[in-house]
């Protein structure tokens, strides 16, 4: 059993904690809660560098280690980072409750040391027909970001 944590950092406010567990070769299972949010949807996504040196920025794009364009994550053609959208009640508080099986937290793929990256707007999954779509989902400004790191 592999477990790894993101504290998200934000300069809008956004406050959450994601936890990440992986049991063999199995699938990762990510739950936590995120708070200080829009109502609505919100693109959630690992990034590819765990660099926040120009805050989120730099957490470069959508982890894609096999060179597919943005999609759902329940597409084939999807980037490993690609995990979709997040809601936020009425109350600001989205609760994160993902299982996947592209986000690995061992082997050559692992997302340790990658970031995850909360967007100002909903992720089109790749369908919104915006010039944005097939690489971001056009989900906006990135509004929280964490590095992804090992827990004990
Ligand atoms: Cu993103
Ligand atoms: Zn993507």
């Amino acid at each position: 059993m592999v477990k790894a944590v993101v504290v998200l950092n934000s300069a809008e406010g956004v406050s959450g904690t994601i936890n990440f567990v992986q049991d063999g070769e199995g699938p990762t299972t990510v739950t936590g809660t995120v708070s200080g949010l829009k109502p609505g949807l919100h693109g959630f996504h690992v990034h590819a560098l765990g660099d926040t040196t120009n805050g989120c920025m730099s957490t470069g794009p959508h982890f894609n280690p096999n060179a597919k364009e943005h999609g759902a994550p329940e597409d084939e053609n999807r980037h490993a980072g690609d995990l979709g959208n997040i809601t936020a009640g009425a109350d600001g508080t989205a609760a994160v409750n993902v299982v996947d099986s592209q986000i690995p937290l061992v082997g050559p793929n692992s997302i340790i040391g990658r970031a995850v990256v909360v967007h100002a707007d909903p992720d089109d999954l790749g369908k919104g027909g915006h010039e944005l779509s097939t690489t971001t989902g056009n989900a906006g400004g990135r509004i929280a970001c964490g590095i992804i790191g090992l827990q004990g």
